[in-house]
């Protein structure tokens, strides 16, 4: 594979940008490359700036559930850009989108727009704390929510996949009022309330792990979250930065039929462009400025092109059969997947919640952050280049979901399977 043009870019990009990228998992370390750099995206295909074509499976990292470029979304920015692409006042399309994304998710009343997932997430415990007059946060290991910095202890994702599940630069005191035990632990979760629930602001929890590879709620562990936190007036915030529109249209909670209190969303509800938000009840969001003391704010928020696209998106994911269609395409290739595992030989656990998976390989069930760790990220590494050499995009780490898309034909899912095949034979020759 010829990528001259990626390699000039990313000496250049050294030079100007810390590790030559703008979020350090791209950088592609871990799995022992250079990172490629992106021409274009369409459907589930996306090319590089040498004209290399590949099957994307990390859809921007979960917003491009319709694939890239999809016509609808296109055309409602192009439209919305020819009348402006930031006020900095409000414009219909907020409300147009606030009341699509309150519609979907019955546990918001009121919903507020920010510009990223990080800024949902640090808002909504700013929310909490300021609710309820406590200072801790409980979170879980492996899991991400951002890069605020209460969240930075033991955090997923790029951290995970870098080894530093920690950040210096978090003051000390951040450190001390931030709890993270084990996902999945219900023994400890509850210990964790006894001990110390008059302190704990809010317990903050993917309701579906996806920075950790993907990981699913064991049966009671959401139900057991949602009691105790009741029981102690304790604010219970659901990160849907990933899972939301993405489960269903309401979400993980949905799927769960679990009502957090405050819920945070990102990714698709911006269409692929920059969007976060945060909602719950009136009681909760009545405290955001200007209505109550809670102050946030932002120059970005609710603006127009990611308004426009959220809101086309969300359109398209409302059509009837949506997401039976993605659930029945996503449960057929990752029994494919597994039986290929199981002729290679390969030791891998493979975990698929809707159209997010990840393919550990490791032989132990995955079931938090422990036994994800058990994953030997070396042989990923190889799967990884044996994949992109065949012209398969996956995330450049083992900690990461695969996301398919409305986009991913059968054709496309077939060369994925038979590139898996020849990858995991050349893995165990
Ligand atoms: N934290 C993102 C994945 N869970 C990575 C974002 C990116 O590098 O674009």
């Amino acid at each position: 594979m010829q990528t001259t043009r990626s390699a000039q870019l990313f000496a250049q990009a050294r030079q100007l940008i810390p590790g030559g990228v703008n979020s350090p998992v791209r950088a592609c370390r871990s799995v022992g490359c250079d990172p490629l750099f992106v021409h274009k995206a369409q459907g589930c295909l996306i090319t590089d700036v040498d004209g290399n074509t590949f099957i994307d499976l990390v859809s921007s990292w979960g917003p491009m559930i319709l694939g890239h470029a999809h016509p609808e979304v296109v055309e409602a920015i192009r439209q919305t850009a020819a009348l402006g692409t930031s006020f900095g006042a409000p414009s219909p399309l907020e409300v147009e989108l606030a009341e699509k994304v309150c519609a979907a998710f019955p546990s918001l009343d009121k919903v507020r727009f920010v510009n990223s997932g990080t800024e949902a997430t640090m808002s909504a415990i700013r929310l909490a704390r300021a609710h309820t007059g406590r200072d801790v946060v409980v979170k879980f290991d492996g899991c991400y929510h951002g890069h605020a910095d209460s969240f930075l202890i033991k955090a997923g994702s790029g951290l995970l996949t870098l080894g530093i599940p920690g950040s210096p630069g978090v003051p000390e005191d951040i450190v001390k009022n931030t709890i993270s035990i084990p996902y999945n632990d219900i023994v400890l979760f509850k210990k964790t309330l006894q001990e110390r629930g008059k302190d704990i602001a809010c317990v903050i929890v993917e309701p579906v792990a996806g920075n950790m590879g993907v990981v699913p709620p064991e049966p009671g562990f959401l139900e057991t979250l949602r009691e105790e936190t009741s029981a102690q007036g304790i604010v219970l915030i659901f990160d849907e930065v990933i899972t939301g529109f993405r489960l269903a249209l309401g979400g993980a909670q949905e799927r769960f039929g679990i009502q957090p209190d405050l819920t945070c969303l990102g990714k698709i509800i911006g269409g692929g462009l920059p969007v976060g938000a945060y909602g719950g009840k009136e009681a909760l969001m009545g405290k955001v400025a200007p209505d109550g003391p809670v102050y946030q704010a932002g120059t970005l928020s609710g603006n127009p092109l990611a308004m426009a696209a959220g809101i086309a998106m969300l359109d398209v994911l409302k059509r009837p059969g949506f997401y039976t269609e993605l659930e029945e395409k996503s449960d057929w290739f990752a029994a494919e997947l597994r039986s290929i595992a199981q002729k290679a030989a390969v030791p891998v656990s493979l975990n698929r919640i809707g159209s997010m998976m990840t393919c550990f390989f490791t032989q132990e069930k995955v079931h938090d952050y422990t036994s994800a760790m058990t994953a030997d990220t070396q042989r990923y590494a190889s799967h990884y280049r044996n994949m992109l050499a065949q012209g398969v995009w996956l995330a450049p780490s083992q900690f990461e979901a695969f996301f398919l898309s409305a986009a991913h034909e059968r054709s496309h899912l077939d060369k994925i399977l038979a590139a898996t095949e020849a990858s995991f034979k050349k893995l165990m020759g």
